[in-house]
């Protein structure tokens, strides 16, 4: 899978993909990121890529033309199965969602900064709109970063049996159960008894009780049918 990122603040993405998990997809080939900065299609000399807001009002938008420019540059070797804005006025992002951007070859992620993009990008190019929840970021870029971790990691080959996905919290709707490693006692708190007995049918049981029980006490609304 091929992932382009365009923002205004490249240096934001330096790290995110270069550690762990995303480190391994990407020397495995599983994964290409590419970031770009949309300056490189700035209107002129000094590098502007915004411009005050129609009907007044305090921010800067960006400009449809150093994003579009961009965006059919960057399409030149393939056109985009999704071009992706990152936004907070947008559906929030899921792990259904990233399951679904997972199957997809390449795709690209605009990152928004100041008030936005101007609308006719998005009426024109843009094939979904993602917020990664509801509070305001300065900018897309840690957005993006959430999505590409969240996706990247469901690339088959990226994670082993040990990491396994399928375990995951939410790939149910349920809250992962709680864990526990040694010392089987720790300040005087001892590891809950099942897990110790070695019986794999009394475990697995358990721990889904315990997902149940952690989900209906902390997201009962996972557990409504229409959240399926
Ligand atoms: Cl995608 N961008 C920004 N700037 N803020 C956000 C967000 C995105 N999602 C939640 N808050």
């Amino acid at each position: 899978m091929r992932i382009d990122i365009l923002t205004v603040v490249p240096e934001l993405l330096d790290s995110p993909f270069s550690h762990s998990i995303l480190k391994r997809a990407k020397e495995r080939d599983l994964l290409q990121v590419y970031v770009h900065n949309l300056r490189k299609w700035a209107i002129n000399k000094h590098g502007q890529v915004d411009d005050y807001q129609y009907g007044g009002g305090a921010g800067m938008v960006m400009m449809c033309e150093p994003i579009a420019s961009a965006i059919d540059e960057l399409q030149e070797d393939g056109t985009f199965d999704e071009i992706i804005y990152v936004t907070p006025d947008a559906k929030q992002f899921n792990q259904k969602t990233a399951n679904q951007l997972s199957l997809k070859e390449k795709i690209l992620i605009i990152c928004g900064h100041y008030k936005g993009i101007d609308q006719r990008i998005r009426d024109q190019y843009v094939t979904m709109e993602i917020s990664i929840g509801d509070y305001v970021l300065s900018g897309g870029e840690l957005a993006a970063a959430v999505i590409v971790d969240a996706v990247g990691r469901l690339l088959p080959g990226v994670l082993n049996d040990e990491t396994s996905a399928l375990f995951d919290s939410f790939q149910d709707n349920l809250l992962a159960p709680p864990v526990y490693t040694r010392p089987e006692v720790w300040r005087g708190k001892q590891v809950p008894d099942v897990l110790l007995c070695g019986d794999p049918k009394r475990i697995d049981d358990w721990r889904y009780e315990e997902a149940v029980r952690n989900t209906r006490e902390k997201r009962p609304g996972l557990l409504d049918p229409d959240n399926a």
